[in-house]
């Protein structure tokens, strides 16, 4: 990719679009196109070729997705389907009218069957049932692997799909209802230390395993995708290996130094039992993952304590 190539990143102020745009910065890249959702709704498909027919990209990462939790999906399935099938449709076939040159576009590993074997390997997908609590996104984002074969098998389009792991870093949503699980520890034991609180309440039984993959890793490997890697298959982004939520409330608990008790409201989902995604693909094309979780989680923290006034989700 050459440095002044136009990259249109959607999504740039998301946890993973803000991620890309500075490991693309890093990498001496300088030429980019953005929009805030306020300035182009990816829903409206005569806005996105408007947009497409001005700035013709010549590279597109669609990071931008409506995205959240384990209870936002299971709250908002019309939200999460139509949203994002909306924006995949209208960026991919924009995409392709104005002869983008790749587009790397962004799933999740919650698209592989509920009890599939672990670890979840790329040719598993659409082999059974989905996770009800997130079927409706899933559905969205196998959509969006579909579009960039069939454009790719029809028109010869370089279009790419990458299936990420759970992902955290700075610039995540912590809004309690909505977020994932390890902004929500953070934030919860955080606010419990701070005001003293005896307990601190965790959904669900504690007992599911989830993979966690800081997202600076994540823009790291989007960027080796575009440059290594141009063929149908969708490609795992994942560190390998995974962890308890009781476990990882433990880990989170010590790195914020809180010292009350933890304790589970089980009429709250826990959604699949695990998730952990098989690497070996990308593994094999020369990229692996490097920051350790409780690294990731202290620099997190950290973050999340220096940027109080701007964090998302806060009421
Ligand atoms: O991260 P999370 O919301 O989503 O939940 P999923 C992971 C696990 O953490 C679930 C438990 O078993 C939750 O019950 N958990 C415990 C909590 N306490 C909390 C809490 O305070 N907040 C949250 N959020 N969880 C999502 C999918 O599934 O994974 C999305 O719904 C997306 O579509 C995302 O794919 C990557 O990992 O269960």
């Amino acid at each position: 990719m050459e440095t002044d190539a136009k990259i249109y990143v959607a999504g740039h102020r998301g946890l993973v679009g803000s991620a890309i745009m500075r490991r693309l910065e890093a990498a001496g890249f300088n030429n980019f196109v953005v929009r805030t959702s306020g300035e182009l709704d990816l829903r409206e498909q005569a806005a996105v070729r408007a947009f497409f027919a001005e700035e013709k990209p010549d590279y597109v990462i669609l990071a931008a997705a409506k995205v959240g939790g384990i209870l936002a999906n299971d709250n908002y399935p019309a939200e999460f389907i139509y949203d994002n099938l909306m924006m995949e449709a209208n960026v991919i076939h924009a995409a392709w009218q104005y002869k983008v040159k790749k587009l790397l576009a962004l799933g999740s590993t919650c698209i592989y069957p509920r009890m599939a074997p672990q670890p979840l390997r790329e040719d598993y997908l659409l082999t059974g049932a989905l996770e009800p609590t997130n079927e409706w996104y899933a559905v969205a984002k196998i959509a969006g692997i579909k579009l960039c074969e069939a454009y790719r098998k029809q028109y010869g389009c370089r279009f790419i799909a990458a299936m990420p792991t759970n992902l955290y870093g700075p610039g995540d949503n912590f809004d309690l209802e909505k977020s994932h699980v390890l902004p929500a520890l953070i934030r919860k034991f955080h606010d419990a230390k701070s005001s003293h609180q005896p307990t601190v309440t965790l959904w669900g039984t504690g007992t599911p395993l989830r993979e966690f993959l800081h997202v600076d890793d994540m823009a790291d490997a989007s960027l080796f995708l575009l440059e290594h890697y141009d063929d149908a298959g969708i490609v795992n982004i994942g560190v390998g290996e995974d962890i308890s939520i009781a476990d990882l409330a433990g880990l989170v608990k010590d790195v914020v130094g809180y010292k009350g008790k933890i304790e589970y409201d089980t009429g709250k989902p826990d959604g699949t039992p695990r998730k952990l995604v098989d690497v070996s693909r990308l593994n094999s094309l020369g990229w692996s993952a490097k920051i350790a979780l409780r690294d990731g989680i202290e620099q997190t923290y950290q973050w999340f304590l220096g940027n109080q006034s701007q964090l998302r989700g806060l009421a």
